[in-house]
Order: structure tokens, then C-alpha cells, then sequence
């Protein structure tokens, strides 16, 4: 069986998919060529990043996943600010973060500990939820830089907006000149 490429992610409410997109139109405003902007429909709230997944595992990654997220009872997030990885100096990516979640924190942990066995190593960096907005490009200059720095201290800020998460999906994704196109292959519900 050949392989695929996947992740793990939570998908997003229409709120909040609305809300990513009121930013990004104003994030635009600001003339920031260097950004690729990731379409709203592709925007997930990515808990593991898999990779090269062989086609036979996908069965026992269901069976984790079922496992963990029957010891889940659905819960909160809330969405952020925005910002950008590694900072706002240097801005590769351009995010709305998720507010302090401990129950997301303890989902994606969990995760990461319970896929590992299946041959996925644990992420080294530590988890930090994030929405990716756009990806600035590797030959953006200091100009570039700057004003994406200052785009994002000074774009409108949004109002609270919250979401029940109450599943988690396996995304199979598909490396396209057009653009990533990403397909849910299945959803476990957070049960308990
Ligand atoms: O939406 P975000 O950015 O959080 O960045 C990629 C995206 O997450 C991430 O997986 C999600 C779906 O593509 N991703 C892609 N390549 C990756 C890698 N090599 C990766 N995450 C970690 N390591």
C-alpha cells in the first residue's frame, strides 16, 4: 500500500473561520507581498503533524484516537491574538493563537504520546496551538519583514470567539503547485 501524507488537527467553526478571514482582508490591506495566505477552508488547528503515513496504519491511528478521545469530554478553546513564529522580527508565519487551554494541551500531549509507538516521533519543539494564517516566504527581505511585523501590532483587533471542540480528524494532505488540498479521512468524537 503506498503512502500518504497526514496530520492530526481539530477543524474550526464557522465563527471563527469567519473571524480568520476578517483578518486576513485586513491583514492585505497592508501590501504584504511575501505572505502566501493560506485559503480559510484549509485552516485547522493542526494537534500532530505525521507526515509520511503508510496507508495500512491508518486503522490502528483510528484505534488510538478512538481510545484517547473517549477519556475526552468535549471543551473550550478560544482564539487569541494574532502573531508570528519565531517573532515579529522575523515573521515566518503569521498565526491567531489559541488561549492558555489545558485540556488542548493535555489532548495533543496525549496524542503525541500514544501515536509515537506507531512510528511517529514526538515533536521536540513544544506544543504551541496556533491557526496559520499565511507563511511568509524564505527570500522576504527586511522591508518585508518589517511591515509584516507592523501589519500585525496594528491590525483591528477581533471580539472573543469561542468553539466546542468535540473531535479530533485525520487529514490526508495533498501537495498541489495550486496549493494544499486537504481531505478528512475520519473524525473521533471526544465522548466521555
Ligand atoms: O496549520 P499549521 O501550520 O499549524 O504547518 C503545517 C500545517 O500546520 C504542518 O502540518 C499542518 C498541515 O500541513 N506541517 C507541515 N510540514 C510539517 C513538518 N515537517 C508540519 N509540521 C511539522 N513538521
Amino acid at each position: 500500500m503506498p503512502n500518504i501524507r497526514s496530520f492530526i488537527a481539530i477543524e474550526l467553526a464557522p465563527p471563527i473561520q469567519q473571524i480568520l478571514e476578517e483578518t486576513i482582508t485586513a491583514l492585505k490591506k497592508f501590501d504584504l507581498n511575501s505572505v502566501r495566505w493560506v485559503p480559510v477552508h484549509n485552516i485547522h488547528l493542526t494537534l500532530k503533524f505525521l507526515g509520511d503515513t503508510p496507508e495500512a496504519k491508518i486503522p490502528a491511528i483510528k484505534q488510538v484516537l478512538q481510545t484517547i478521545t473517549q477519556n475526552y469530554s468535549p471543551f473550550e478553546i478560544e482564539i487569541a491574538t494574532i502573531g508570528a513564529f519565531p517573532n515579529l522580527r522575523h515573521p515566518r508565519v503569521v498565526w491567531v493563537g489559541i488561549k492558555n487551554q489545558p485540556i488542548l494541551t493535555s489532548l495533543q500531549s496525549t496524542i503525541e504520546t500514544m501515536i509515537c509507538p506507531l512510528g511517529f516521533p514526538k515533536e521536540e519543539r513544544a506544543f504551541s496551538p496556533h491557526l496559520t494564517l499565511g507563511r511568509n516566504k524564505e527570500t522576504a527581505d527586511t522591508i518585508q519583514n518589517q511591515r509584516i511585523g507592523h501589519a500585525i501590532t496594528a491590525a483591528p483587533s477581533f471580539p472573543p470567539q469561542s468553539m466546542i471542540v468535540d473531535k479530533v480528524t485525520l487529514f490526508k494532505s495533498d501537495l498541489r503547485p495550486s496549493g494544499s488540498i486537504y481531505t478528512p479521512l475520519f473524525s473521533t468524537s471526544l465522548i466521555k
